[in-house]
């Protein structure tokens, strides 16, 4: 059993309960957790809606790859409509962290690009373990931690877990 972390991203359509759903399918993949629900304002083209973003904490034996095409899978069920690069899109889910492990292929780079430097990330990832450390470093002394543009907008039970 691994513990991986899924990024969520959803600003297009009805993304709270996009988000939710997605996290229900998650949990056909192993054992889940989540964090808060948080609205965050867009990373890249600013006309674009703000984000729904979360992080699922996902307990799995699923190899990579293997995860990596469910979550896939799931964004297209989803009706994935992406129409720019780090433009809107109906659902993003993002394989961040696999265990200890360090991937690096044509598919997937993992721990994800930019997990240190996106506050959509790293606060989520600190509701589920406030702990976290990567690359050596303490996710919550971050300064953009502390700096943090996000607002909750739910704190329990949104996903119906
Ligand atoms: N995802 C993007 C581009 N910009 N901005 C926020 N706030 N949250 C996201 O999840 C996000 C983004 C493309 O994946
Ligand atoms: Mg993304
Ligand atoms: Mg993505």
């Amino acid at each position: 059993m691994i513990t991986t972390y899924i990024g969520l991203g959803s600003n297009l359509g009805d993304s709270r309960q996009i988000l939710a759903d997605a996290v229900q399918k998650l949990a056909t993949l192993g054992q889940v957790r989540v964090s808060h629900l948080y609205q965050s304002p867009p990373m890249g083209p600013q006309d674009q809606p703000n984000y729904y973003n979360a992080v699922a904490e996902l307990i799995t034996d699923l190899a990579p790859l293997d995860l990596l095409d469910r979550l896939q899978a799931f964004e297209q069920e989803a009706g994935r409509v992406r129409l720019r690069h780090w433009g809107e899109r109906t659902l993003d889910l993002d394989l961040l962290i696999y265990g200890d492990k360090r991937i690096q292929n044509e598919r997937l780079t993992v721990p994800h690009v930019g997990v240190l430097e996106r506050d959509f990330v790293l606060l989520p990832l600190l509701d589920l373990n406030a702990e976290m450390q990567l690359n050596g470093k303490t996710l919550k002394n971050l300064d953009i931690v502390k700096q943090s543009t996000l607002t909750v907008l739910d704190r329990t039970n949104w996903a119906n877990l």
